[in-house]
């Protein structure tokens, strides 16, 4: 069996909880790879909706394993919270989850360290979700981290008060004001919690599965153009958001990966600081954000919005080998008489491109728009592709044409039934 991989081609929040919660039924496996409590998938079923911020989303379904790969940072404090919540379900999160020795532990000094870094950087600060996710990519780069592993450790201990102790030095010198008192105790009851659970070898783990014939889903967090090499760094995250980051982040091999579901928004979206080519300032910004309700699942900041970019999107679909794509949101497109997509660049010296620029945060360039004309109604009460409205399906055509890959699923809704397949 192959590893099938789901991440979103933007900047996050592209919907990949919804999609996950409709591909999890046709697998038995959901990790997680990168990325830590800074993703916020948000699931919505039985009129109630359920943010995931660590857990992989298969959780609330029977007879799949989830499992929280090495390349992911888990705050086990953030994480014994999500799990309590939980207590409302008749099922035991223990027996459908288990944790890989190999993932890195952030600390609360992590925690305070992405905020003393984040305020020395005065109006180039990256916008961090301030979850500790830089500091402790950092300190595993650094060889200097703590993993779930070691919590089994005798010195764990003494290990963690070294690390900290380092760590002060840092926020001492940055003249960051702290008491470790109350997060210290928060953090060692969750060591206590997290005792309970399953720790495994995520890669034999894994490997093992797909050799016994189970099949697993990645779900990615973030989005490609977050991605810590290929994004619009330094405005990015800390992790590879993209498909390689799975096989890095999980211990699988290239050639065991099978498809890779590419998910975007119909228009594009960002939270945080940094480039962002078609954001649009205007009374259209404005209506993209209130009729999608553009705020964040994390930390509810509200995110920047702007027309389709095909150049950015084209470039996720090529680094991440994308084998199908699916559009999500599409319905918030439902009261434009005309809209617009990004084709391409114009630089300073008037050439087009449809190439990423080096550094899109500081070159000069301007989007050049195409414009499309809107379907201009309600897809409400739609129940499947060939209802849709002519002009929608050619929107869809235009961005296959332009990516040169297909586009699977259409989603008009946050509702299970809203999520149209075209065969
Ligand atoms: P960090 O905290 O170090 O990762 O922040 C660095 C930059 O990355 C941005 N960032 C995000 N942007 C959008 N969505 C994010 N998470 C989603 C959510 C989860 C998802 O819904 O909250 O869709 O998977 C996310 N996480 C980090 C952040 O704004 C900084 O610009
Ligand atoms: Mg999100």
């Amino acid at each position: 069996m192959k590893v099938d991989i789901l991440l979103g081609l933007q900047w996050g929040d592209e919907g990949k909880g919804k999609i996950v919660d409709y591909l999890a039924p046709k697998y038995d496996t959901v990790a997680r790879f990168q990325g830590g409590p800074n993703a916020g998938h948000t699931l919505e079923f039985d009129g109630i909706k359920h943010v995931l911020h660590q857990i992989p989303s298969g959780i609330f379904r029977e007879n799949i394993l989830n499992i929280v790969g090495n390349g992911v940072v888990l705050d086990i404090v953030i994480f014994k919270d999500e799990i309590e919540k939980m207590a409302s379900f008749d099922f035991d999160v223990k027996e459908r989850l288990v944790l890989s020795k190999k993932t890195q532990l952030i600390l609360p000094t992590h925690r305070l360290l992405d905020a003393a870094y984040e305020q020395s950087k005065g109006d180039k600060k990256i916008g961090s979700t301030l979850k500790g996710i830089g500091p402790t990519y950092q300190d595993k780069i650094a060889r200097l981290g703590l993993r779930v592993g070691d919590i089994l450790a005798p010195n764990f201990r003494e290990r963690y008060d070294a690390l900290v102790a380092q760590h002060c030095r840092i926020l001492d010198s940055y003249n960051f004001e702290y008491d470790l008192t109350e997060v210290n105790a928060k953090f060692f009851e969750a060591v206590e919690f997290i005792k309970g659970f399953c720790f495994v070898d995520g890669a034999y783990f894994i490997n093992g599965r797909l050799n016994e014939g189970h099949s697993v889903l990645a779900e990615g967090a973030q989005g490609s153009l977050l991605d810590i090499d290929f994004g619009s760094y330094p405005y990015v995250t800390s992790s590879n958001t993209t498909s390689a980051g799975a096989c890095s982040g999980m211990g699988v091999a290239p050639n065991k990966i099978g498809r890779v579901y590419g998910i975007f928004k119909a228009y594009c979206t960002r939270v945080g600081s940094g480039p962002f080519p078609t954001e649009l300032f205007d009374e259209t910004g404005k209506e993209l954000q209130n009729v999608g309700n553009e705020f964040g699942a994390t930390t509810g900041r509200e995110r920047r919005c702007g027309w389709l970019d095909l150049p950015a999107l084209k470039y996720a679909a090529m680094i991440n080998g994308v084998t199908e794509m699916f559009m999500m949101k599409a319905d918030v497109l439902d009261g434009f008489e005309e809209i617009k997509v990004c084709t391409a660049y114009k630089l300073a010296d008037g050439t087009l491109t449809d190439e990423m620029p080096f550094d899109i945060d500081n070159e000069e360039f301007e989007p050049v728009y195409e414009t499309l004309k809107g379907w201009n109604q309600t897809l409400v009460g739609r129940d499947n592709y060939e209802a849709l409205p002519q002009e929608l399906k050619d929107y869809v055509k235009y961005i296959e044409d332009f990516t040169g890959v297909k586009i699977n699923i259409v989603s008009v809704g946050p509702d299970r039934t809203e999520t149209f397949i075209r065969e």
